[in-house]
Protein backbone atom coordinates (compact mmCIF):
# COMPACT_ATOMS: atom_id res chain seq x y z
CA UNK A 1 0.00 0.00 0.00
CA UNK A 2 2.67 2.37 0.78
CA UNK A 3 4.59 1.48 -2.16
CA UNK A 4 1.58 2.17 -4.03
CA UNK A 5 1.08 5.79 -2.77
CA UNK A 6 5.00 6.68 -3.52
CA UNK A 7 3.97 5.77 -6.68
CA UNK A 8 1.10 7.50 -7.39
CA UNK A 9 3.17 10.72 -5.69
CA UNK A 10 5.84 9.72 -8.20
CA UNK A 11 3.77 9.75 -11.47
CA UNK A 12 2.36 12.83 -9.96
CA UNK A 13 5.67 14.43 -10.19
CA UNK A 14 6.78 13.47 -13.57
CA UNK A 15 3.25 14.74 -14.76
CA UNK A 16 3.65 17.83 -12.79
CA UNK A 17 6.82 18.73 -15.34
CA UNK A 18 4.39 18.24 -18.12
CA UNK A 19 0.76 19.88 -16.87
CA UNK A 20 2.19 22.66 -14.31
CA UNK A 21 0.75 21.06 -10.97
CA UNK A 22 -1.14 17.83 -10.05
CA UNK A 23 -4.81 17.78 -9.77
CA UNK A 24 -6.06 20.02 -12.64
CA UNK A 25 -6.61 23.26 -12.18
CA UNK A 26 -6.84 26.15 -15.04
CA UNK A 27 -4.05 28.36 -16.36
CA UNK A 28 -6.17 31.45 -14.78
CA UNK A 29 -5.45 30.38 -11.07
CA UNK A 30 -2.05 28.42 -11.61
CA UNK A 31 -0.85 27.10 -8.43
CA UNK A 32 -4.27 28.38 -6.53
CA UNK A 33 -5.21 25.56 -4.24
CA UNK A 34 -8.91 25.03 -2.84
CA UNK A 35 -10.67 23.10 0.18
CA UNK A 36 -11.42 19.64 -0.07
CA UNK A 37 -15.07 21.28 -0.91
CA UNK A 38 -13.63 23.08 -3.61
CA UNK A 39 -12.87 26.52 -2.24
CA UNK A 40 -10.29 28.71 -3.16
CA UNK A 41 -7.59 29.00 -0.67
CA UNK A 42 -6.62 33.05 -0.42
CA UNK A 43 -3.93 33.63 2.78
CA UNK A 44 -3.65 37.44 3.87
CA UNK A 45 -1.05 38.75 6.72
CA UNK A 46 -1.22 41.86 7.91
CA UNK A 47 1.68 42.91 10.04
CA UNK A 48 3.32 45.44 12.67
CA UNK A 49 4.24 48.10 9.75
CA UNK A 50 1.02 48.15 8.88
CA UNK A 51 0.79 46.46 5.70
CA UNK A 52 -0.75 43.61 4.20
CA UNK A 53 1.29 41.43 2.36
CA UNK A 54 -0.59 41.07 -0.49
CA UNK A 55 -2.13 44.02 -2.67
CA UNK A 56 -4.06 42.36 -5.48
CA UNK A 57 -6.11 39.06 -5.39
CA UNK A 58 -7.36 37.58 -8.40
CA UNK A 59 -10.72 35.60 -8.19
CA UNK A 60 -13.19 34.77 -10.83
CA UNK A 61 -16.92 35.83 -10.58
CA UNK A 62 -18.75 33.87 -8.16
CA UNK A 63 -15.76 31.54 -6.80
CA UNK A 64 -15.72 29.42 -3.95
CA UNK A 65 -13.84 31.39 -1.60
CA UNK A 66 -11.96 30.65 2.22
CA UNK A 67 -9.68 33.63 2.89
CA UNK A 68 -7.62 33.67 6.07
CA UNK A 69 -6.63 36.75 7.77
CA UNK A 70 -3.66 36.37 10.10
CA UNK A 71 -2.45 39.34 11.97
CA UNK A 72 1.25 38.15 12.31
CA UNK A 73 2.53 41.17 13.81
CA UNK A 74 3.78 41.14 18.10
CA UNK A 75 2.17 44.39 18.73
CA UNK A 76 -1.00 44.91 21.28
CA UNK A 77 -4.41 44.56 19.42
CA UNK A 78 -4.99 48.32 21.36
CA UNK A 79 -2.56 50.09 19.32
CA UNK A 80 -1.54 47.99 16.11
CA UNK A 81 -5.10 45.80 15.67
CA UNK A 82 -6.19 44.65 11.99
CA UNK A 83 -9.01 43.51 10.17
CA UNK A 84 -9.57 42.36 6.80
CA UNK A 85 -12.80 44.17 5.12
CA UNK A 86 -13.84 43.20 1.53
CA UNK A 87 -16.37 46.66 0.37
CA UNK A 88 -18.64 46.46 -2.23
CA UNK A 89 -17.66 48.84 -5.29
CA UNK A 90 -18.44 52.45 -4.66
CA UNK A 91 -16.69 55.52 -5.61
CA UNK A 92 -13.42 56.32 -3.51
CA UNK A 93 -15.05 59.46 -1.44
CA UNK A 94 -17.96 57.20 -0.19
CA UNK A 95 -15.65 54.80 0.46
CA UNK A 96 -13.29 56.89 2.19
CA UNK A 97 -15.80 58.37 4.42
CA UNK A 98 -17.38 55.00 5.32
CA UNK A 99 -13.93 54.06 6.52
CA UNK A 100 -13.40 57.11 8.31
CA UNK A 101 -16.62 56.39 10.38
CA UNK A 102 -15.73 52.77 10.56
CA UNK A 103 -12.22 54.22 12.47
CA UNK A 104 -14.35 55.92 14.82
CA UNK A 105 -16.58 53.30 16.16
CA UNK A 106 -14.21 51.50 19.06
CA UNK A 107 -14.05 48.53 19.27
CA UNK A 108 -15.36 46.58 16.48
CA UNK A 109 -14.02 49.83 13.53
CA UNK A 110 -17.04 49.37 11.53
CA UNK A 111 -19.63 51.29 10.12
CA UNK A 112 -23.63 51.35 11.76
CA UNK A 113 -24.56 50.46 7.96
CA UNK A 114 -23.28 47.27 7.23
CA UNK A 115 -24.80 47.77 3.33
CA UNK A 116 -21.36 48.26 2.00
CA UNK A 117 -19.69 45.43 2.82
CA UNK A 118 -19.24 42.12 1.45
CA UNK A 119 -17.36 40.87 4.45
CA UNK A 120 -14.95 41.38 7.23
CA UNK A 121 -13.52 39.86 10.03
CA UNK A 122 -13.01 41.21 13.43
CA UNK A 123 -10.26 42.98 14.81
CA UNK A 124 -7.34 40.40 15.50
CA UNK A 125 -4.71 40.91 18.20
CA UNK A 126 -0.83 39.87 17.42
CA UNK A 127 -0.83 36.12 16.62
CA UNK A 128 -4.59 35.83 15.22
CA UNK A 129 -5.83 34.61 12.67
CA UNK A 130 -9.45 34.23 11.12
CA UNK A 131 -11.00 31.86 8.28
CA UNK A 132 -14.00 33.27 6.05
CA UNK A 133 -15.99 31.39 3.77
CA UNK A 134 -18.18 33.32 1.23
CA UNK A 135 -18.31 33.61 -2.58
CA UNK A 136 -16.38 35.97 -4.99
CA UNK A 137 -18.97 39.08 -5.96
CA UNK A 138 -20.65 37.64 -9.04
CA UNK A 139 -20.25 41.32 -11.06
CA UNK A 140 -16.63 41.36 -12.26
CA UNK A 141 -14.66 44.74 -11.38
CA UNK A 142 -12.07 45.90 -8.55
CA UNK A 143 -13.31 45.51 -4.77
CA UNK A 144 -11.12 47.17 -2.44
CA UNK A 145 -9.97 45.37 0.67
CA UNK A 146 -8.91 47.29 3.86
CA UNK A 147 -8.29 47.32 7.20
CA UNK A 148 -10.52 49.59 9.28
CA UNK A 149 -8.16 49.94 12.49
CA UNK A 150 -7.68 53.95 13.15
CA UNK A 151 -4.94 55.21 11.41
CA UNK A 152 -4.55 52.32 8.77
CA UNK A 153 -7.07 52.65 5.70
CA UNK A 154 -4.64 55.02 4.35
CA UNK A 155 -2.09 52.82 3.34
CA UNK A 156 -3.53 49.31 4.26
CA UNK A 157 -5.89 48.07 1.41
CA UNK A 158 -5.88 46.41 -1.90
CA UNK A 159 -7.68 44.92 -4.54
CA UNK A 160 -10.02 42.05 -5.53
CA UNK A 161 -9.73 42.35 -8.94
CA UNK A 162 -13.57 39.90 -9.80
CA UNK A 163 -12.95 38.46 -13.31
CU1 LIG B 1 -4.64 47.46 10.39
Amino acid sequence: MKNQIKLIIGICVSAAVFLVGCGGGSDADNGAEYTDDGRRIIEVQGNDQMRFNVSEIRVEAGQPLQVTFHNVGRMPKESMGHNWVLFEQMSDSDLNRIAMEAARRSPDYLPEDRSSIIVHTEILGPGESETLEFDAPSEPGTYVFACTFPGHFAIMKGNMIVE
